[in-house]
């Protein structure tokens, strides 16, 4: 691999749209710099950057050059006086539909349990994969039907709880953004009735019944191998054994909150599939009240795949109840909702683990009119002071998002999207548009506005990710990985052996690379690319 190289002129390399604000980010001096017109060759833009600002978390003192009057719709460059370039970019009307497009795609080529093939997958096609029931733990004479859903990341896992993540956040995206959803068939499914988006989260809801156990209604938390197959090993040849790991509250909260969601967006297309989403989460829900106190879910003997561990499940409770809450107005799980959130876990967080931004926003899109006005108060009051609070650190940080230093651990990405869909829910529920340049801000980091110049989307941009560590795009003999993914980014923690070797001392913002052996940096993940699904949704509605 060649030596990692600091790009000095730093773009969203998906582009940016006409009528807005365009920056470039440059670091080291402060110099002049020109746009110039990758058809013609001709400078269409001359400028100076400005003073620039040290910025900790890259370790580079980092200076705006503002381009806003190019507003012509063509592909540009930007370039210095000392020879460097940005790379290229577009200015369009609407920039963003391909990778929205390619974003949720990814969720295709995620896909289980069927073979990916022709038209719909291009040369990324692999066999139908992890056909065979798998033996619960703990019951080794019962083998359930395990087929179906997406794989959870670079690996072949598939969790509840992460699974859970990512379709809320695409059902989010089509709850508040259904218009960034016309018009795209690109599924194997595609009937122009149900939306692209729909269809390919039935794909995981569908996977996502046969987690929960029969009879309880508490839902397994994952169902994995014993351990992670080679790097090199197509999911049609990763043949062992699969095992149900033992169900956890956490997993069973996610599932009922993701449920009662389903049962609410899916009745216009299918009222009987949206009925058994609703007993679905009912019966988890009520599992989860005839279980108040449960420990976290750690690995059992002999499983060493991804554990996704987590202590604390009165967020996922508190998601399930408000969500039930939303979907059928029963008073049972408003009051439950309400007794929930007087306790202390975080309101405002999208993560795998931490859950209860979803309560958090169900509670309020659910509308003023149907609430606690208190309770309704305090937590829209708290959605936006937090959007406040990303705001101001956005605004001291050189690359203008809201990541401080210690944010840049295992996935730092996913808050990178995360934090966008917090600012956007607060534009959503405040009509500030600051919230949503600011949300704009992030992705344009993404995509490349970052200190290494690297787009973080495998396939969109001239210097996208090209070694993911993701078993498909290793080991199918071809050269381009998969598109549309988003990688995990810099990880500060330096989690594992490649970036041991190879990023020492490096700022927080530059532990990454570009490497399919850095499976803390550049692993891909579901719960990665349904944040930017959303945010990207946002700017094309
Ligand atoms: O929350 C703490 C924070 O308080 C602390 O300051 C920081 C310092 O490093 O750590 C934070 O915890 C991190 C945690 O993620 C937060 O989400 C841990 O260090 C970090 O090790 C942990 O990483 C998780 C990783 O699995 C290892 O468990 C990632 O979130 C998670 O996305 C990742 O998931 C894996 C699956 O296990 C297997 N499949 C692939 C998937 C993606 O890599
Ligand atoms: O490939 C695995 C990746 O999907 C996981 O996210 C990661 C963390 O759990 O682990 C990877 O597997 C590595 C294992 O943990 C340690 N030995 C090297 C494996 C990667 O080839
Ligand atoms: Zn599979
Ligand atoms: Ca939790």
């Amino acid at each position: 691999m060649s030596e990692q190289r600091l790009r000095t002129i730093t773009v969203n390399q998906a582009g940016y749209s006409s009528a807005g604000e365009k920056l470039a980010l440059f670091t080291g001096e402060v110099s002049r710099f020109r746009v110039v017109n990758l058809q013609t060759g001709s400078v269409v833009f001359t400028g100076e950057t400005g003073e620039g600002v040290e910025d900790k978390p890259s370790g580079s003192r980092v200076h705006t050059g503002i381009f806003s009057a190019v507003t012509t719709p063509r592909q540009y460059r930007i370039e210095d006086e000392d020879g460097q370039a940005s790379p290229a970019f577009v200015i369009a009307d609407k920039p963003y539909g391909d990778l929205q497009q390619g974003l949720l795609k990814a969720f295709y080529y995620y896909r289980c349990g069927v073979e990916l093939s022709g038209e719909y997958a291009g040369p990324w096609g692999h066999e139908a994969c992890h056909l065979a029931a798998g033996t619960v733990i703990g019951q080794p004479e019962l083998k359930l039907d395990s087929c179906g859903g997406w794989h959870d990341a670079g690996d072949y896992g598939k969790y509840s709880g992460p699974g859970a993540k990512a379709v809320a956040d695409l059902l989010l995206a089509w709850e508040l953004y259904p218009a960034a959803f016309a018009g795209a068939f690109t599924l194997p499914e595609s009937d122009g009735l149900m939306p692209d988006v729909l269809l390919e989260c039935k794909v995981e809801l569908d996977w996502l019944f046969k987690m929960q156990e029969t009879g309880s209604g508490a839902v397994y938390h994952k169902l994995t191998t014993q351990n992670f197959p080679g790097l090199e090993v197509m999911p049609e040849e990763d043949t062992a054994e699969l095992y149900f790991s033992p169900v956890s509250a956490a997993a069973t909260g996610d599932f009922a909150g993701v449920m009662a969601m389903a049962a609410r967006v899916y009745k216009p297309f299918d009222e009987a599939y949206a009925a058994r989403c609703l007993e679905a989460a009912v019966t988890a829900w009520n599992w989860l009240e005839a279980h108040p106190e449960e420990p976290g879910f750690t690995n059992p003997p002999g499983i060493t795949t991804g554990e996704y561990g987590d202590e604390e499940d009165r967020d996922e409770r508190f998601w399930a109840a408000a969500e039930l809450f939303r979907t059928t107005g029963g008073e049972q799980y408003h009051s439950a909702a309400r007794e929930l959130a007087k306790l202390p876990f975080p309101k405002y967080s999208l993560g795998w683990a931490d859950m209860g931004g979803y309560g958090t926003l169900a509670y309020l899109l659910n509308g003023e009119a149907q609430s606690e006005p208190y309770l309704y108060a305090e937590l829209k009051q708290g959605l936006l002071a937090e959007a406040a609070r990303l705001l101001r650190q956005s605004r001291k940080d050189g690359y203008r998002i809201s990541l401080l230093e210690e944010d840049y651990i295992w996935g730092s990405n996913m808050l990178v999207m995360n934090n966008a869909m917090l600012l956007l829910a607060a534009e959503h529920f405040s009509g500030n548009a600051e919230y949503a340049d600011c949300a704009l801000d992030h992705l344009h980091y993404l995509l490349g506005r970052n200190v290494l110049g690297i787009s973080y989307v495998t396939g969109f941009g001239e210097h996208a990710v090209m070694h993911p560590h993701h078993r498909p795009s290793v080991g199918d003999n071809v050269a381009e990985p998969v598109p549309g993914l988003v990688s995990g980014g810099p990880d500060r923690g330096l989690h594992d052996e490649y970036v041991q070797e190879h990023l020492q001392g490096k700022p927080a913002a530059q532990c990454f690379v570009d490497h399919e052996a850095s499976y803390s940096t550049n692993e891909v993940t579901i719960y990665w690319n349904s944040p930017a699904v959303f945010v990207t949704a946002r700017f094309n509605s």
